[in-house]
């Protein structure tokens, strides 16, 4: 799906700001119609934000079901004779949506985004009503999963499989943009091959509406100039004495397609940025423009106080000049697919991105204590994580890639955050999605975080991959405070997957760590701890050369359920949950950067 962008023949119109607010506590909102008329109550939410940092109090930061939103737009009084298109960054996790009295849309998964096209059910010039019901529930058959138990008092709880967090409700942007009838309604650009000076790039335009019409190709530079032009839907254009997009510098071009009608006149235009790069994987190497590329960096999330997930532009440059600092040249969309401005950002300054899916907690055998599991349950079985499921994954992977795949940043797609992958029935799971994400897209390298217990001998999937992501928590959560015995297990574990010929990425190891806290004696949850916890593992990846890449977990604190394990979050961050360094954060400096 095409990112709204303005050119000669489209606008845009961001629609964030105070919204009309309802929590449906009774669930009487569809059946009562509240698209309808003005919502219940007087209440305003800011778009973009997580309703359930912003409202104060347990039972809103707990709330389970339906939430509204509502707010009158006014048309653009030149868009008369356009293509009227409401897009919704995402809502997290499904919502329908509603123009005056009818519905335009509807959509699953809370971190991709998704359109109507109103033109039908408004007027340029006009004001129209825009209702959004969002639904934060997560069941077995969404993505991630998890389940509503019901309290022997009648009260509900959300059950899930992953720490972080549930927070909900419109987390990004929302949009109203017109593009002309007849429009480029998607474009790919992949790098088919780079030889010395140049390099010919392949791309492929779609476009809705009448047939009568061309596309032309001018590939822009930097500054503007035309580069290269192609005639067609579909083709390759060669760029001369090419900048190639490279880690720590960003270089981009922008592929501009102009749809011409019969008579040669300009009916659309669409600028799609794009790098030229090449991405592969070498036995143990992981190649980026054929040069090995060694990952510094980290796990990340969106979260930020009174935000939650609620994007926030201020944040994300502060985290990404506070990546810049650290020497970190890459990181994991951990675990959901990030608000695509992040990857506009990675793209422009060179910052490298495993690009991840909403799919975590496939896993019904995680830590005690984190989860509140009732009872023991299988992974895979028709009551728990089931063939619906692995739809609802399936369209998730689509979705990402339909979102992401002309970002020069992202160069791994990771489908999954440590699923069960011991039982074999995880086989028959993953299988299917991993042919699909291949097929989607032949040009990057396919992965999944895999998860501290499926060691080699255990794990059933891990051969389907091209890299290896490993999640291990040595002298953290096993071995715990004993860094002698953690090392020895650590570096034992990663010779056995160095055997598999692969490249290693270690995407998550670190300690929950007390800002502030001190020791002697290097006592866990001690910022010394997580000082020595991190140089242990830097010792081990340095002496195997199949690790071509540490990612730590995690970059900040961040808001968690609730767990006898987390304290106010998770604290496993090398900065604090308000982005103050701990002092892992000046030692990983020395590490990345050397030069402080
Ligand atoms: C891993 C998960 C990550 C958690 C982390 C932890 O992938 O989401 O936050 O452990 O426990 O299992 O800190």
């Amino acid at each position: 799906m095409l990112t709204p962008r303005e050119s000669t023949t489209r606008e845009r119109v961001l629609l964030d700001g105070l919204w009309g607010f309802s929590l449906d506590h009774e669930g009487r909102g569809r059946a009562e119609r509240w698209w309808a008329r003005p919502l219940p109550g007087d209440g305003d939410m800011p778009v973009p934000a997580s309703f359930n940092a912003v409202l104060p109090g347990r039972d809103a930061h707990h709330y389970i079901g339906d939430v509204w939103y509502q707010r009158i737009v006014q048309v653009p009084r030149g868009w008369d004779g356009e293509r009227i298109v409401l897009r919704l960054d995402a809502a997290t996790h499904r919502a329908v949506v509603w123009v005056g009295d009818t519905q335009v849309t509807e959509h699953e998964g809370g971190y991709t985004p998704f359109e109507a096209d109103v033109t039908e059910h408004v007027r340029a010039g006009e004001q129209m009503r825009v209702t959004v019901v969002v639904n934060t529930e997560l069941h077995w058959h969404s993505i991630p999963p998890g389940f509503v138990q019901e309290l022997e008092d009648g009260r509900l709880l959300q059950q899930y499989f992953h720490d972080f967090f549930n927070y909900a409700g419109l987390n990004r942007s929302v949009w109203l943009h017109a593009t002309p009838r007849t429009h480029v309604s998607d474009v790919t650009v992949t790098t088919a091959e780079v030889d010395g000076q140049s390099s010919t790039i392949g791309y492929v335009v779609a476009v809705a509406g009448d047939d009568m019409h061309s596309v032309r190709i001018v590939v822009r530079d930097a500054d503007g100039a035309a580069v290269a032009r192609a005639d067609g839907a579909e083709g390759t254009a060669r760029i001369e004495r090419v900048q190639l997009w490279r880690p720590g510098a960003g270089y981009l071009y922008t592929l501009e397609v102009t749809l011409l009608g019969a008579g040669g006149e300009v009916v659309d235009v669409y600028p799609q940025p794009f790098g030229v790069r090449t991405v592969a994987v070498d036995g143990h190497r992981f190649l980026i423009n054929g040069e090995p590329f060694q990952f510094t960096g980290f796990g990340k999330h969106e979260d930020f106080p009174v935000h939650g997930r609620g994007f926030d532009l201020a944040v994300m440059v502060h985290d990404f000049q506070l990546m810049l600092w650290i020497g970190a040249n890459s990181f994991r969309t951990s675990h959901y697919p990030y608000d695509e401005a992040f990857l506009d950002y990675a793209d422009r300054h060179g910052v490298v991105v495993i690009d991840e899916t909403a799919a975590v907690g496939l896993n019904l055998d995680t830590g005690a204590g984190v989860l509140n599991q009732a009872g023991p349950m299988d992974t895979y079985s028709d009551t728990t994580i089931d063939a619906p499921t692995q739809q609802t994954h399936r369209q998730a992977i689509r979705e990402l890639i339909a979102r992401d795949k002309n970002h020069p940043s992202v160069v791994i797609w990771s489908i999954a955050n440590e699923p069960d992958t011991i039982p074999p029935a995880a086989r028959a799971y993953f299988e299917p999605l991993v042919a699909e994400t291949r097929r989607l897209d032949p040009t990057r390298p396919v992965a999944f975080a895999n998860f501290m217990t499926a060691t080699p001998e255990r794990d059933v999937i891990s051969d389907l991959f091209d890299v290896l992501l490993l999640n291990r928590y040595y002298g953290w959560y096993a071995n715990t405070g004993d860094l002698i015995t953690a090392e020895r297990l650590l570096e034992a574990e990663l010779r056995q997957w160095a055997q598999r010929g692969k490249p290693i990425v270690m995407t998550e190891y670190g300690a929950d760590t007390q800002p502030g806290l001190h020791s002697m004696t290097n006592e866990p949850w001690s910022e010394e701890f997580q000082v020595e916890l991190l140089a242990m593992y830097h010792r081990v990846f340095d002496r195997i050369d199949a690790v071509v890449g540490e990612q730590i977990w995690n970059f900040a604190d961040f808001a968690t359920r609730s767990g006898i394990t987390r304290v106010d979050g998770n604290k496993k961050g090398v900065f604090t949950r308000d982005r103050r360094p701990k002092a892992s954060a000046h030692a990983l400096r020395r590490r990345w950067r050397g030069d402080a």
